[in-house]
């Protein structure tokens, strides 16, 4: 996307700059007209040509401001909604699509013949859904399509959208079921601007809230405008849970009810979440985010977590530093640490049945953070002499 916002930014600090000369000068020049009476003639002329000059500078100091105010007024109207008619400047849009369906999904439990599945409610065959990333001040257009057998909505979690996007039924309301709550096969746009930076997740709205602990979530990551401390990798981690039906009971499951919890990041089970390989000297960034209806201590060995920001972000607050986090349910924590201590480090849960599977450790939410350079290199095959 292009971006002059930074520019804009620029001029608007260089328009108070030059409010502040617009105050001095007029008062330092007749201090200036009545200094000396001796070679009076030769310095009014100096005097008239240095006038002359900075009557030029404030010409171009006017025009600069009159830039800075333009820019401003144009920023305000692009916050305030979409500019989409004819001649007006077009903005930027995020689109994207999301598949309301079902999908048998291997959470990891076991491979192979003897591999648990479970049936989860998902955007577009995955669990999470996709990631949305905008930058602050974008337009996000979400276009919702309803594949499911039954009713489904959108909430965005932590964005304060308009009510149109996002509310519930007025009480009383003639129209006590609005279109923006889809029937089985209809589509739905849902747009805003991407006002506040920070970690939101969308899922359905209230009504239809078991859809979301089936496996309806994706991540919403508004980046801020201003830039942050740069990251070398950034990866979004959802905890979550599914009941998985072993194979071998699947025929009888309905009628014995064995079917199993298991916890989960991002869909995957321990050991079968993918490790997360990093360099020393990199910085890394989670974006963590709980939608389980417990709380989550989260460790991570070797490191310390900077937390940046918890429910949505303020660049402006101080960070704080720990070793566990604690994530409460719908709770959203960026945190970012430092890979400066080479090893195979664990980031997982503390609560034994949170990070086993029915006593088989590790399990559920634990996954290994592994310095890249460890890794043995792949053994070439050398001709038997
Ligand atoms: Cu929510």
């Amino acid at each position: 996307m292009t971006f002059s916002i930074r520019e804009r930014q620029t001029k608007v600090g260089l328009a108070s700059l030059v409010l502040s000369i617009f105050t001095v000068i007029p008062l330092s020049l007749p201090a200036l007209a009545l200094d000396d009476i001796g070679d009076m003639a030769q310095e009014q002329a100096q005097e008239k040509l240095e006038l002359e000059d900075m009557r030029n500078e404030m010409k171009d100091i006017k025009g600069q401001v009159r830039d800075a105010m333009g820019a401003m007024s144009e920023l305000t109207k692009n916050q305030d909604g979409l500019s989409t008619g004819p001649g007006q400047q077009q903005m930027n849009v995020r689109e994207i699509h999301l598949f309301a369906r079902e999908a048998n999904l291997e959470a990891g439990t076991e491979t192979g013949a003897n591999k648990d599945t479970f049936k989860a409610l998902t955007y577009n065959g995955k669990i999470p859904g996709p990631e949305i990333h905008a930058r602050q001040g974008e337009a996000v257009r979400i276009i919702l399509h309803n594949n499911l057998k039954a009713p489904t909505s959108l909430h965005f979690h932590g964005l304060m959208v308009p009510h149109k996007v996002d509310g519930l039924p007025r009480a009383g309301s003639s129209n006590a079921a609005p279109e923006r709550f889809l029937k089985p096969e209809e589509s739905f746009v849902y747009q805003f601007i991407a006002n506040q930076p920070g970690t939101f997740f969308y899922h359905p709205q209230i009504i239809h809230q078991d859809q979301r602990f089936k496996g309806m979530f994706g991540a919403i990551v508004v980046h801020p405008r201003l830039p942050t401390k740069e990251v070398n990798k950034e990866l979004v981690l959802f905890l979550s849970r599914a009941e998985t039906i072993a194979n071998t009971d699947k025929a009888n499951a309905e009628k014995t009810g064995v079917s199993k919890h298991v916890y989960l990041i991002n869909g995957k089970t321990a050991p079968f979440v993918p490790a997360l390989e990093v360099l020393n000297g990199e910085r890394v960034r989670l974006h963590i985010i709980n939608t389980l209806d417990e709380a989550v201590p989260l460790h991570l060995s070797g490191h310390r977590f900077e937390v940046t920001a918890i429910n949505g972000s303020d660049p402006l607050e101080p960070r704080v530093v720990r070793d566990t986090i604690t994530v409460n349910p719908s709770d959203r924590i960026d945190v970012e640490f430092a890979a400066n201590n080479p090893g195979v480090w664990s980031l997982a849960s503390e609560l034994p049945k949170q990070n086993s599977n029915n006593g088989k450790f590790p399990g559920g939410i634990a996954m290994i953070v592994r310095y890249s350079e460890l890794t043995p290199a792949a053994t070439t095959t050398t001709t038997p002499q």
